[in-house]
């Protein structure tokens, strides 16, 4: 018998910058990942002010979901998806982020997409903003380190609640908000990138820009959930946080201490605001000792504590150790990199694979916060090959799903509340770090590839087959 709940959300995740393509189509405006290139797990992606016509940037197509979301929705139909989590792309209904007016044909996209969502009853989730900065405001304004973001920010937000209110329930403000404490959120998170033309893992680490910036999106989070809350009851609002568990090396007490500071930083400040309305007790020595000055104004201190979110989600690949001792071996991460774990293996791209993490970090997060939680995202990179019969058999990504899904049941039973699971990257799509096609995921192969070339046709692998009846079984085979 099943322990997840009987309405558990099942399903997967993506993010429009990653897979809608169509980026200058019927009036959508650039967004700052239409800026960047493609890169690999050696070569980092570049940012450019200009678009250069002899590279290859890889949102520009995509996957082309704008024109194949009606086929891609009924495959996600047919391993049994509840839920489907996307974000809508700020610059399809602001190309700039500053109009007064929305672009309609964008909205249009939208609608079509939860139509046909809800045909199959699947319940979309929506990511307000995830990574989709327009890159007009990164230029007038250094993106968030500047107030007035706030406002094109919640004109946004009032236009797709209002259009999408019978077909929305479920939203979550910033995706992986934290990213922007680290120096690469400074591109994806904050856009606090105005000038900078370069390869991204030469991004200058602007701490005082990032957490300023930080601090608007706390307030425009909150200003959402607020506004939301007052006129749709019926919607609920998350945050979203890229969790990345991390340990002590050893039982140094130095270790312990400089491992707690790294969770505090990392993976809890960010939700302590949005959770529980108001900067936690650490942040004030951290921003002394960091020389950063938030610069707050009068009313924001009650806007945090009146937009606090319904429910927590986060996302998670792998875990770190944290160390003192200069020996230490270092290993790599989605945003973060920290110490190698010895009793754990790492992905092609290096990432720990920790299942029993989701557990431990699961329990955690419930005892901290005591809301509902749901896991947004989870998966394995992976370089995908085709066998002789023609089907990719990713039996090592239904591994890694499994002993996931395994631990999240565990967690149940240790007494989460835990709403669903929507894996990341449910369909190929274009990696966030490296700007890669290589780098896959998905249940659904597509013939897309890093040289840009390819006809775009969907496949299912191994794992479609698998994770359907996972979600059958709501979650007893696996
Ligand atoms: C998260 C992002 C996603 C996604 C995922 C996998 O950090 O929210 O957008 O891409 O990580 O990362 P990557 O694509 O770099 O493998």
């Amino acid at each position: 018998m099943s322990v997840l709940r009987k309405d558990f959300l099942w399903g997967g995740a993506t993010a429009a910058n990653q897979f809608e393509g169509a980026w200058d189509v019927d009036g959508k405006g650039p967004s700052v990942p239409d800026m960047c290139t493609n890169g690999s797990h050696t070569e980092p992606k570049w940012v450019t002010r200009t678009i250069h016509p002899d590279r290859l940037y890889p949102s520009h197509e995509a996957i082309d979901f704008y024109h194949h979301y009606e086929e891609d929705i009924a495959l996600f139909a047919e391993m049994g998806f509840k839920c489907f989590r996307l974000s809508i792309n700020w610059t399809r209904i602001y190309p700039t982020g500053m109009e007064t007016e929305p672009n309609e044909k964008g909205l249009e996209f939208y609608d079509k997409v939860f139509d046909c969502c809800l045909k199959h009853n699947i319940q979309p989730l929506v990511t307000i903003s995830h990574y989709e900065l327009p890159y007009a405001l990164v230029e007038k304004y250094n993106g968030w380190e500047s107030r007035e973001v706030i406002d094109c920010f919640m004109r946004y937000c009032k236009t797709i609640f209002e259009r999408y209110k019978d077909k929305v329930k479920l939203w979550l403000t910033f995706n992986e908000i934290n990213s922007g404490t680290m120096p690469f959120g400074a591109l994806l998170e904050t856009g606090t990138i105005r000038g900078f033309e370069g390869p991204t893992n030469e991004l200058p680490d602007k701490k005082q820009e990032r957490y300023q910036a930080l601090h608007h999106q706390f307030v425009a989070s909150a200003m959402a959930v607020k506004y939301a809350h007052e006129n749709y009851p019926q919607f609920k609002l998350g945050n979203m946080i890229c969790f990345i568990t991390s340990y002590p090396s050893t039982c140094d007490p130095d270790d312990i201490l400089a491992n707690q500071q790294a969770m505090n930083m990392t993976n809890w400040f960010c939700s302590d605001i949005q959770v529980r309305g108001e900067y936690p007790h650490y942040a004030k020595r951290f921003f002394e000792e960091n020389g950063v000055e938030v610069k707050m104004e009068p009313g924001d201190e009650e806007i945090l504590k009146e937009g606090t979110v319904d429910f927590y989600t986060f996302s998670y690949y792998m875990s770190n150790c944290i160390t003192t001792h200069a020996d230490a071996m270092q290993s790599e991460g989605n945003i973060v990199a920290g110490f190698k774990n010895p009793y754990l293996k790492s992905s092609d791209w290096g990432w720990q694979i920790d299942p029993k993490g989701l557990r431990y970090s699961l329990n955690e997060i419930y005892a901290r916060y005591r809301i509902p939680m749901m896991v947004v995202e989870n998966g394995l990179g992976a370089y995908d090959v085709k066998g002789h019969d023609g089907m990719v058999h990713d039996g090592y990504r239904i591994d890694y799903l499994r002993q996931h899904i395994e631990q999240m049941i565990e967690a149940v039973k240790d007494g989460v509340d835990l709403m669903g699971y929507t894996p990341w990257g449910c369909i190929d799509l274009v990696s966030a770090s490296t700007g890669e096609m290589a780098k896959r995921y998905g249940f659904i192969y597509v013939n897309k590839f890093d040289d840009g070339k390819g006809d775009l046709s969907r496949e299912r692998k191994e794992s479609f087959f698998w994770y359907k009846k996972v979600i059958e079984s709501n979650g007893d085979e696996l």
